[in-house]
């Protein structure tokens, strides 16, 4: 196989002659390719069975120790001018990082192949769908995009029909840390990526283009392409509402896209739509509509049994690629929290020990399709995608920030998404546990200066009447002895289901200077044994700790200087003013 489309056949070619590989396969996409490529890691060791009888068609994936995460330090926004890439991104002007990374592309597929993976993020035939390819010298990329996108000869196609496509290209190098970086070239809609082989770092169909070359081509095209998860909540009557919920990385997004009514609510049903990405669009009429670019979950492990995530528990039985977990005895995948089986292997393939660490890796991971998941909506092949009634902002706070709220306008929620702040989990390497601050869960995903990004969020308000409301979550509270306020995974739903009666404006709220929360009695908890001072306090604000987040929060603003909104800044004076 090779291509019509001169510009594709040119650059592979070009990087061919770079990085010298001893052979060059073209992906199709099938499943006999995928079979093919499963037994060819098994012969090199790269993957391994699990136990057929009880996981078939399951792989283990070890990476490198080294290699377990996102490296955020090591990620750059390569764009002309270093303003356009703002303080919330490293960057490198693009000739240095291009000089850069052809000394470490030179000569370094040698003796391997490199596979040439067309793409599609989105519906094959949708109209808000884009293409990429991707080449690489790892065939667990190659299987991983297999299933994390429309990949092959139909993405092919589409590319030859005309679309532009982003090129991006990847190869595992020495896996050495000190030789590893991710680059993007969001003018030349690029991507370079060397050393690694993990996740985000690898899989460039993923948070490197459908987030970070997508949100910069979003801004110039009118969409926004986010670091959310899509839902459908069908109430017993048979409506469903779409929501769209941003959090950072390892905080829930796959629960919630999948989450289970408990039992009082079990004539209501969620359906996943998508899990980590959701590119939102303005139809013609004005409503905005999301559509999902992935076709698989790269979900976290660790936490995933019966309780809380069945759905998700159910669907990783089978067809389903680990990365990073442990092993039972009787070779099955182990991690911790599974709540069934014992480990006897680590994630780094050593016999396991307590002492030596967890079983699993806090950021392991599965891959597996998307419509492996018994709750995958229908409508998430839908070209047209589904319109969006409620967006959610949320992030991981022991304290400060309730159960949930309303932002009072479009601007007002633009707002709360800039404040998004979130205790940081392992899904990136540094220490984990503290509060920083991830506007919108795109601190490590937007491809230009967030000053920017929020400009054009806040522009949507003059272009329709429709948009959505605006809510923030918050899961996470605790009180001093660490314990969770909250009991959250199905539970959660008590809180979209008010979320969506303040759509339809069934529910009146409690007026507060950050926002409507509801009232006590607005969300039943009843059944919940939750002491009725601790739901109190989940359902109001301190204003003090306010007064100190909002002081923190405009200092954060303040340091995007000029740039900042001025409607941002003045809602933000506002908030506090009604504070004081
Ligand atoms: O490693 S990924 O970026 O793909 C997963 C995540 O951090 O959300
Ligand atoms: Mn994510």
């Amino acid at each position: 196989m090779t291509t019509k489309n001169q510009a594709l056949a040119a650059w592979v070619h070009e990087v061919a002659a770079l990085t010298r590989p001893q052979n060059i396969v073209w992906c199709d996409g099938s499943d006999d390719e995928y079979d093919r490529m499963v037994n060819l890691m098994l012969e090199e060791g790269t993957l391994s069975p699990l136990n057929s009888q009880t996981h078939p068609n399951c792989y283990l994936h070890l990476s490198d120790p080294q290699d377990v995460a996102r490296v955020e330090h090591l990620t750059f926004i390569c764009s002309e001018n270093a303003e356009e890439a703002g303080d919330n991104n490293n960057w490198l002007a693009p000739e240095q990082a291009k000089e850069k990374m052809a000394g470490l592309y030179d000569g370094c597929m040698q003796g391997r192949t490199m596979y040439v993976v067309p793409y599609c993020m989105g519906p094959i035939a949708s109209p808000y769908s884009r293409c990429g390819v991707e080449l690489t010298d790892s065939p667990y990329v190659v299987i991983n995009m297999k299933l994390m996108t429309r990949m092959g000869s139909a993405a092919l196609e589409r590319i030859e029909r005309g679309d532009s496509f982003v090129k991006g290209l990847h190869s595992v190098g020495e896996l050495d840390p000190e030789r590893r970086f991710i680059m993007h070239f969001p003018e030349e809609l690029s991507i370079m990526s060397y050393g690694s082989g993990y996740g985000g770092n690898a899989l460039l169909g993923k948070k490197c283009h459908a987030l970070r070359i997508a949100s910069w081509q979003a801004r110039q095209e009118g969409w926004l392409a986010e670091h959310m998860l899509i839902l459908g909540l069908e109430s017993p009557t048979g409506e469903t509402h779409y929501i769209a919920a941003a959090f950072p990385s390892a905080c829930g997004k796959t629960n919630l896209a999948m989450l289970i009514p408990p039992e009082k609510y079990k004539d209501w049903k969620i359906w996943t739509l998508g899990d980590d990405i959701a590119w939102l669009h303005l139809d013609d009429e004005g409503q905005l509509r999301a559509i999902n670019p992935e076709a698989c979950y790269f979900g976290v492990v660790p936490g995933t049994n019966a309780k809380t995530n069945r759905n998700a528990y159910d669907m990783i039985q089978q067809n389903t690629i680990f990365t990073n977990v442990g092993k039972t005895d009787d070779n099955q995948p182990w991690w911790e929290d599974k709540k069934v089986g014992e480990p006897s292997v680590d994630w780094k393939g050593n016999p396991y020990s307590v002492e030596s660490g967890p079983a699993a890796h806090p950021n392991s991971r599965f891959t597996v399709s998307a419509t492996e998941n018994k709750a995958y909506s229908s409508l998430a092949e839908a070209p047209e995608g589904v319109p969006i009634s409620a967006i959610v902002f949320g992030g991981r706070r022991k304290e400060l920030a309730p159960l949930v709220y309303e932002a009072k306008s479009w601007e007002h929620g633009v707002l709360i998404g800039a404040g998004v702040a979130s205790e940081t989990t392992a899904a990136a390497t540094g220490e984990v546990g503290v509060v920083r601050r991830d506007p919108m869960a795109m601190k490590p995903f937007c491809g230009y200066n967030f000053a920017d990004y929020w400009s054009h969020w806040l522009s949507f308000a003059e272009r329709t009447d429709k948009l959505p409301k605006i809510f923030h979550v918050n899961w996470f509270r605790q009180n001093d002895e660490g314990e969770f306020l909250w009991p959250g995974f199905g539970e959660n739903l008590r809180v979209l289901q008010w979320i969506i009666q303040r759509c339809d404006g069934e529910v009146s709220a409690n007026e507060t200077a950050i926002g409507y929360l509801p009232n006590e009695d607005s969300i039943d908890v009843s059944d919940l044994n939750i002491d009725p001072a601790v739901w109190r306090s989940l359902v109001s604000i301190n204003d003090d700790q306010w007064r100190q987040e909002m002081s923190e929060f405009g200092d954060y603003l303040n340091s995007f200087g000029g740039k900042l909104p001025k409607k941002l800044r003045d809602k933000h004076q506002e908030i506090s003013s009604a504070l004081a």
